[in-house]
């Protein structure tokens, strides 16, 4: 018997760990986190372990399947893009181009292939209707950047591993392994805060297990950490301590904010947010007094109805008190492969804008919301498939997602989906969404690809790089995402003989060489071209990474915006107040029993791992966290069935009765509800959960990007005993 040792990233979460794996002959006996990667330096979650049973899963397509009166039906590739050109090609000439969307969800960024090839195809398409997971998830902190810095991508990140004192709001990385901060091993990161005598705050309407390690945590009310952003800004211009040191030459319109937090003393706002004042004066004092500080949001306050105003006010709270672009506050990461400039597109200059530009330059047709990045909220997605008229979506293609179990409305989604004409899937499993796919096309698992980071370099708090060959070759009679994306493209674009033939030829090539073609390129264009000489033969020799230093100040020069300079109050942030007042001046009518949010746990990765039996095995996860005082009001006892209704649904859920949550607040997880005939995730469906976005209110939004509230949604509860 031989043992071998072979590395490769792990891919599933934005923590993106170096991953140890011994064989025996050719099977796994092992998966450890990688001691001597020289970012993630050993560390892992339980998730990783199920890298190996995604990989055998007997449930996981290999070849594409089709939907037939007696069932899914075993095609060839060729048959399956075929019927996709030919039926997609019929419904565009019959109702348009746009009469084809497209939901692009939350794995494509981990998957390297896709990034690099997937946009052939969809943009072969010329469809404006784009969705993904974007609009659940990040895009407040993408248009504060765009307005901000110039770029959507120029997201600032905490500098966790030189700060000494963090503010985390609306996140909890000790469970999700951080996001738009790539760090991994991050609770060891925020304990050496600790050890080096710093301090870690933690804002969150439950007592998570972030806020457990933490030197003070703070309730908040949801959706409601924009009164306390305001008042933090009030006490900095209150006590003169507004610092914007170096950025101040580069910095316009601070008068601006001047006068708008006026009104937001931290009294005024104490019946918003719960947060008593003396204790927010403390808090600014000690964050003003910490050489360097940070402040970091994350999703439980960019899903909710002010995320974008949240999402700025925070990099506001982080600019006037001097922490931009300097040492232990938020900084900016400089990849190897620099997706910003590869993709000039994204930014905010008009003469650098081609097809694809910023934001509101284009808006839905039903709900006139503003697209971002070409794409339109997916709050909107349903309504654009029922309503009636020119440009109503008759084809519906998903990438890597379960929208039904991940977009607000599942059940309004639900219904859309089985009226459409046509629906393709791209997806190694049939789950609550993709049943409703005529073709299914598989690509292989995360181990059977190669693997670069190329989005959460951009995102990580210290510049490495590193590459990943796949530890197994692809299943025989399966294609790999470069030669189904390239596959289908030519089909799309290619119109005569010839540009098939060459098309033909292009993949081929593509898809032996493409993936490290484009990454040398990228490395060639970067900022280490003179200094590392990288390229993926030199990586292939360094398996666990290179590290390329800790992030650089390096404003104003890497800002996008044509002058160089950063408008402190863009007027659609600014305006927003308005409807933020109203709020205070509306809530004593507010007519609701709680406030629901979510949560995250180590064993789940959004709505997909469930089929992995050590992601499931225990006790129900998968259950709503409820405050002893309101269960006491509603007579409910623990572990019982309670009812939760809103707006657009009702579901049943065992209640978990915990003062680790708010009095006012309920707390149920997301990605469960696995159900459905067609479905073929059979561990995941023995233990189904509920799907909590059946409640999520696809009306309930950021009103200024677009972005779903899916966190302080209000809802009733009732005990059907009762
Ligand atoms: N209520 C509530 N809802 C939420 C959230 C919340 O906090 N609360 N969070 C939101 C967030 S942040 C996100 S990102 C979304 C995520 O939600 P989605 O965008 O739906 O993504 P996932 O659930 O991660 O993955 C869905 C599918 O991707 C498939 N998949 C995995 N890897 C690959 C691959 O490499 N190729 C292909 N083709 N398919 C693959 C899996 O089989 C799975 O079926 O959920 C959002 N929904
Ligand atoms: N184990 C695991 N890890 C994951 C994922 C997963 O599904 N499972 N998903 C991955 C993805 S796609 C993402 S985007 C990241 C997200 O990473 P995080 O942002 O760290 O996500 P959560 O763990 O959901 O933490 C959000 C926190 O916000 C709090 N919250 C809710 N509403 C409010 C509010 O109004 N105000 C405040 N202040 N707090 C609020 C919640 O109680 C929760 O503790 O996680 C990633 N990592
Ligand atoms: S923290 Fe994320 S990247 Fe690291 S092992 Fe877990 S799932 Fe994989
Ligand atoms: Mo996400």
């Amino acid at each position: 018997m031989t043992t071998t040792t072979k590395y490769h990233a792990c891919n599933l979460c934005e923590a993106i760990c170096g991953l140890k794996f011994t064989f025996e002959n050719d099977q796994i006996i092992s998966i450890k986190g990688d001691p001597d990667d020289v970012f993630s330096q050993g560390h892992i979650c339980p998730k990783a372990i199920a890298l190996q049973d995604i990989y055998k899963d007997p449930d996981r397509l290999k070849k594409p399947i089709k939907k037939t009166a007696n069932g899914w039906q075993e095609i060839s590739w060729n048959q399956a893009f075929d019927e996709i050109h030919n039926k997609i090609s019929v419904l565009q000439n019959q109702y348009g181009n746009d009469s084809v969307a497209v939901y692009q969800g939350n794995p494509v960024v981990h998957n390297l292939e896709a990034m690099l090839f997937g946009p052939r195809f969809f943009k072969s398409l010329k469809t404006k209707n784009h969705y993904s997971a974007t609009s659940v998830d990040q895009l407040p902190e993408q248009l504060v950047s765009l307005k901000l810095f110039g770029h959507s991508l120029m997201v600032p990140l905490p500098d966790v591993d030189r700060t000494d004192f963090i503010i985390i709001i609306g996140a909890n990385p000790v469970v999700s392994n951080g996001s738009l901060m790539t760090a991994p091993g991050i609770k060891k990161r925020l304990q050496k805060i600790q050890k080096r005598q710093g301090k870690v705050i933690v804002i969150d309407p439950r007592k998570t297990e972030t806020a457990n390690l933490a030197d003070q945590h703070l309730f908040i009310k949801p959706g409601n950490d924009a009164f306390l952003l305001l008042s933090m800004l009030h006490v900095l211009f209150d006590n003169n301590w507004v610092n914007l040191k170096s950025t101040q030459r580069y910095c316009d319109n601070l008068e601006t904010i001047e006068s708008m937090v006026k009104p937001f003393s931290p009294q005024a706002v104490e019946e918003m947010t719960g947060v008593d004042p003396t204790i927010v004066i403390e808090l600014v004092k000690n964050f003003c007094a910490a050489n360097k500080a940070c402040c970091y949001g994350r999703i439980g306050v960019s899903t909710h109805e002010f995320g974008t105003l949240t999402q700025w006010l925070i990099v506001i709270f982080n600019i006037l008190t001097g922490h931009l672009d300097h040492e232990g506050g938020i900084m900016f990461s400089l990849p190897a492969f620099d997706f910003m400039n590869r993709n000039q597109h994204r930014t905010s200059s008009p003469s650098k804008r081609k097809t694809r530009t910023g934001f509101a330059d284009a808006h839905s047709r039903v709900r006139n919301l503003p697209n971002f990045n070409g794409e339109f909220p997916v709050a909107t997605l349903a309504e654009e498939i029922l309503t009636q008229g020119e440009g109503q979506i008759r084809a519906l293609i998903t990438h890597c997602g379960n929208p039904i179990l991940s977009t607000p409305n599942g059940n309004q989604l639900e219904t859309a989906l089985k009226q459409l004409d046509f629906c393709v899937a791209i997806d190694f499993y049939v789950n609550e969404t993709t049943q409703y796919a005529d073709i299914i096309l598989p690509p292989p698992s995360a181990l059977e690809r190669p693997h670069y980071d190329i989005i959460f370099y951009t995102l990580a708090i210290r510049n490495s790089t590193r590459f990943s060959d796949p530890l197994f070759p692809i299943s025989k009679g399966s294609l790999s995402d470069t030669e189904i994306f390239l596959n289908l493209a030519r089909r799309f674009k290619a119109k005569t003989i010839m540009q098939k033939i060459m098309g033909w030829f292009e993949m081929k090539l593509l898809s032996k060489f493409g993936v490290a073609l484009a990454i040398n390129q990228q490395f060639k264009k970067g900022p280490y071209s003179n200094s590392q000489k990288l390229s993926v033969k030199k990586l292939r020799q360094h398996p666990h990474g290179i590290d390329l230093g800790a992030m650089k100040p390096c404003l104003p020069e890497r800002l996008f915006n044509e002058n160089k300079r950063i408008n402190l109050a863009p007027a659609i942030f600014v305006d927003d107040i308005q409807r933020l007042k109203q709020k205070q001046q509306n809530a004593s009518k507010d007519k609701f029993d709680l406030l629901l949010i979510g949560r995250r746990d180590p064993r789940t990765n959004n709505s997909w791992l469930h089929n992995s039996f050590r992601m499931v095995k225990g006790k129900n996860r998968c259950v709503a966290l409820i405050n002893p005082k309101d269960a006491n009001d509603k007579q409910i006892n623990e572990g019982s069935l309670v009812q939760v209704q809103s707006r657009v649904g009702q579901i049943e859920i065992e209640a978990h009765i915990t003062d680790e949550i708010m009095q006012g607040v309920i707390s149920i997880p997301h990605g469960w509800g696995h159900k459905g005939d067609a479905v073929n995730l059979s561990v995941a469906k023995a233990h189904a959960g509920v799907n909590i976005n059946i409640l999520t209110d696809e009306q309930f939004l950021d009103k200024v990007s677009g972005n779903t509230a899916l966190n302080g949604v209000p809802v009733t509860l009732s005990s059907p005993n009762i």
